[in-house]
């Protein structure tokens, strides 16, 4: 049986990365192989020059930034496909849908969500979007922003806005959204629930793998 792909969205705060953690996991002890990864991947070439971006040490015109995050999901394209032929589940920290409503957030004429998806047409389009939906009062609960390029609360507000205009365009049959503002088992229960679900419909209905 093909390995699946399974992917965390949400916004800065909501427990992406922790929940990612923990279905990595609970997977693993179920016997499942699985692949970790994260986007942006920071260690790579491309992954350095987002990194020293979104720490406020290099300017990008905000159509190279999109399109750097974009390669750096490219360059790992190949190697996601082949792991999921050859039976790994891939769980992925942030994947294509936060390449595409963090640059349309920045109300650039021309980088709308449209143009944002295009470079990501052609990648590997993951059997389920797990996104982890937090109020802005529960994030904020969970600390202040970061140093980081996007943390801050307009940008926060418009990227809510796309990812729930996302959720309602085509889409829309990618994502399971979760209530995020409960305890860590709590979320951890919903999500292990959502993942189970996908995966046994992929292998009862012999589903193959995808593209975006
Ligand atoms: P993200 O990757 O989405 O930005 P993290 O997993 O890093 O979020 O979590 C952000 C912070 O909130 C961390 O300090 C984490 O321990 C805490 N946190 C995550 N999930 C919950 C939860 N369900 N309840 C309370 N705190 C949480
Ligand atoms: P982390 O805090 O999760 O490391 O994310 N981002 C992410 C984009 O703008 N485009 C993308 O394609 C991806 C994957 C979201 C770092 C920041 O990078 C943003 C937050
Ligand atoms: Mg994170």
């Amino acid at each position: 049986m093909r390995g699946k792909l399974i992917v965390f969205e949400g916004l800065d705060r909501a427990g992406k990365s922790t929940q990612c953690e923990r279905l990595v996991e609970s997977l693993r002890s179920e016997g499942h192989r699985v692949r970790h990864m994260r986007f942006p991947d920071r260690s790579t070439p491309i992954g350095q020059m987002i990194n020293d971006y979104l720490k406020g040490q290099s300017e990008q015109e905000d159509h190279v930034i999109h399109l750097l995050f974009s390669a750096n999901r490219w360059e790992a394209a190949t190697s996601i496909r082949a792991d999921i032929e050859a039976g790994t589940t891939i769980v992925i920290d942030r994947y294509y849908y936060s390449g595409c409503v963090y640059s349309a957030a920045k109300n650039n004429p021309i980088l709308n969500l449209e143009w944002a998806r295009h470079p990501e047409e052609g990648l590997p389009r993951p059997d389920i979007c797990i996104f982890l939906d937090i109020s802005p009062a529960d994030a904020a609960k969970r600390g202040g922003f970061g140093g980081e390029k996007y943390e801050n609360q307009q940008m926060q507000d418009r990227v809510r806005q796309l990812f729930s205009q996302l959720q309602s365009s085509s889409e829309k049959d990618d994502f399971a959204t979760i209530d995020a503002g409960g305890s860590l088992d709590e979320v951890q229960l919903n999500v292990l629930q959502v993942a189970w679900r996908a995966i046994e419909r992929v292998d009862a209905e012999g589903l193959p793998l995808r593209f975006v």
